[in-house]
C-alpha cells in the first residue's frame, strides 16, 4: 500500500496533536478523565472526524461510540477495531488515542483505494478504559462483555460520591445501563492498535507487535483505620499511626511482586490518599489503590493473597484496621490465531518486522476477546513510556501501525 502514506500520516499526526490539546492540563500534558468537560470536547472532535469519514455514528447508554463503515452485506456481523480517548492525569498523546484516529485513518486509506467491504467495519471508541474516576478499568468494554453488571455498574461511585448515572447524564447519555450489554458474536473479529506501553519492540528495532495474550489485572482498594493525635505532644509507644501502618503495607506489596518467582509480576499502590493530612497531626486514616499484575493468572493471585495476609499481620501489630476490598480479579486473555495470522500476513505484505509477545498493560481487548475472536496490534514507543507527558511514537511507527491494520481489516471485512 504505498499510495498516499505519506499523506495520511500528516492528517493522522494533526489529528493526534488537536486531540491531544483537547485537555484538563497545559499541553504537552493530557489529562482527560471520562465525562469531564474535555472528555465530552474531544467525543465531540473524534465524532465528527467520523462523521466527515461517512460513517454512522452511534453512543450507548454509557457513551461508548460506534463509527459504522457499511459493508455490502449490512446485516453480517461488522469487524471492529478501536480504543479509548480518556487519558489518566499527567499522560501523553498516544496511548489509545492512536487505536481510534489510527483505526479511523486506516478506513479512509481503503476508501481512498476504492475498497469496498462485504462486512461493515465499526471503529469503536470506548467509555473509561482508564480507572481514574470510578477505579475500575475498562468500564464500558467490561459492561459490553458482561463482566460487570448494570447494578454493578450502578453503584459505583467516584472520589467526591458522584455515580455512573449522574456522570452519564451530564454527559447527555441516556438509555438503561442493560442495554450496553453486546451478544456474543456482535463482532466477527476485533482488533485493537495501540501503542506498547513498553521497551522491547523499540530496543529490538521491530516494527510491530502481535500481541498474543493480555496480562490479568487486578485492583483492591485498602482502607486502613488508626487514632490520629497531636504530633507533638502524642509519644511514639501506643500510637496507631495508620500511615505507617500503609507504608508498611506499600512495601509488603512490592516484596510480594518482586518475590514470586517471575519477572512477569508487578505490584503498584498509585493512589495514597493520607486523613487529615496536616504535617502536625498524626494520620488517622489511610486510603490506598493497589494494581497487581502478572500473565499468570496464578501468581498474580499469590501476591493478593500475601497482601491480604501482610494487612492482617500489620493490624494485630500496629493495632489498627485494615479493610481490603477486592474491585476486580481478571483473567488475561488470550488472542485470536487467526487474526494473528491474518495480522503476520500483513506486516509480510507490507514488509514490516514484527514479533509476537504479550501485552502487561491491559486494555478494552481484554473484555472485547470475551464477545469475539480478539487481537492486538502493536507499535513501539519512544523509550517503553507510557502514562507520561513525554510518551512518543514517530510517525514510521504509526505508518506501520496504520498500514498493517488497514491491510489486515480489508482481509477480515472482504
Ligand atoms: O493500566 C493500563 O494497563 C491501561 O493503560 N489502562
Ligand atoms: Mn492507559
Ligand atoms: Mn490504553
Amino acid at each position: 500500500m504505498k499510495a498516499g502514506a505519506d499523506l495520511t500520516i500528516d492528517r493522522l499526526l494533526a489529528e493526534l496533536r488537536a486531540l491531544a490539546a483537547i485537555s484538563e492540563a497545559e499541553p504537552p500534558v493530557v489529562t482527560r478523565v471520562v465525562f469531564a468537560e474535555a472528555d465530552l470536547r474531544a467525543r465531540a472532535y473524534v465524532k465528527g472526524l467520523c462523521a466527515d469519514a461517512g460513517l454512522s455514528v452511534r453512543e450507548d447508554a454509557i457513551g461508548n461510540t460506534f463509527a459504522r463503515w457499511l459493508g455490502s452485506e449490512p446485516e453480517l456481523a461488522p469487524v471492529g477495531t478501536g480504543s479509548h480517548i480518556d487519558a489518566i492525569p499527567n499522560a501523553g498523546s498516544y496511548d489509545g488515542t492512536v487505536g481510534v484516529l489510527g483505526a479511523l485513518e486506516a478506513i479512509r486509506v481503503l476508501q481512498k483505494l476504492g475498497f469496498k467491504p462485504r462486512r461493515s467495519i465499526e471503529l469503536v471508541i470506548f467509555t473509561a478504559e482508564e480507572p481514574t474516576r470510578f477505579g475500575i478499568g475498562c468500564l464500558g468494554s467490561r459492561m459490553m462483555a458482561g463482566v460487570l453488571s448494570a447494578e454493578q455498574a450502578q453503584a459505583l461511585l467516584d472520589k467526591e460520591g458522584r455515580g455512573l448515572d449522574e456522570w452519564r447524564g451530564i454527559a447527555g447519555f441516556a438509555g438503561s445501563l442493560q442495554s450496553v450489554r453486546l451478544g456474543a458474536g456482535y463482532f466477527h473479529q476485533f482488533i485493537e492498535l495501540h501503542i506498547e506501553q513498553g521497551p522491547l519492540l523499540e530496543s529490538e528495532g521491530i516494527d510491530l507487535g502481535l500481541v498474543t495474550h493480555i496480562a490479568a489485572p487486578a485492583s483492591l482498594r485498602i482502607r486502613i483505620e488508626g487514632e490520629g493525635g497531636h504530633a507533638g505532644a502524642k509519644l511514639m509507644p501506643g500510637r496507631r499511626d495508620a500511615l505507617a501502618a500503609a507504608a508498611e503495607l506499600i512495601l509488603a506489596l512490592e516484596s510480594a511482586a518482586k518475590s514470586s518467582g517471575a519477572i512477569d509480576t508487578v505490584g503498584t499502590v498509585g493512589v495514597c490518599q493520607v486523613f487529615p493530612g496536616a504535617v502536625n497531626s498524626i494520620p488517622s486514616r489511610v486510603r490506598l489503590e493497589t494494581d497487581i499484575r502478572d500473565i499468570d493468572e496464578m501468581r498474580r493471585d499469590g501476591v493478593i493473597k500475601a497482601l491480604r495476609k501482610a494487612c492482617e499481620e500489620i493490624s494485630a501489630r500496629r493495632g489498627v484496621e485494615v479493610a481490603a476490598q477486592q474491585v476486580n480479579a481478571d483473567p488475561p486473555a488470550a488472542c485470536d490465531a487467526a487474526i494473528l495470522a491474518a495480522l503476520e500476513a500483513s506486516a509480510k505484505a507490507a514488509g514490516r518486522s514484527y514479533k509476537r509477545m504479550v501485552s502487561r498493560a491491559y486494555h478494552d481487548s481484554l473484555f472485547v476477546a470475551r464477545l469475539a475472536p480478539t487481537a492486538m496490534l502493536f507499535i513501539p514507543c519512544r523509550g517503553g513510556v507510557s502514562h507520561r507527558p513525554d510518551e512518543y511514537a514517530t510517525p514510521e511507527w504509526m505508518g506501520s501501525g496504520v498500514n498493517v491494520l488497514a491491510r489486515t481489516l480489508a482481509t477480515l471485512a472482504a
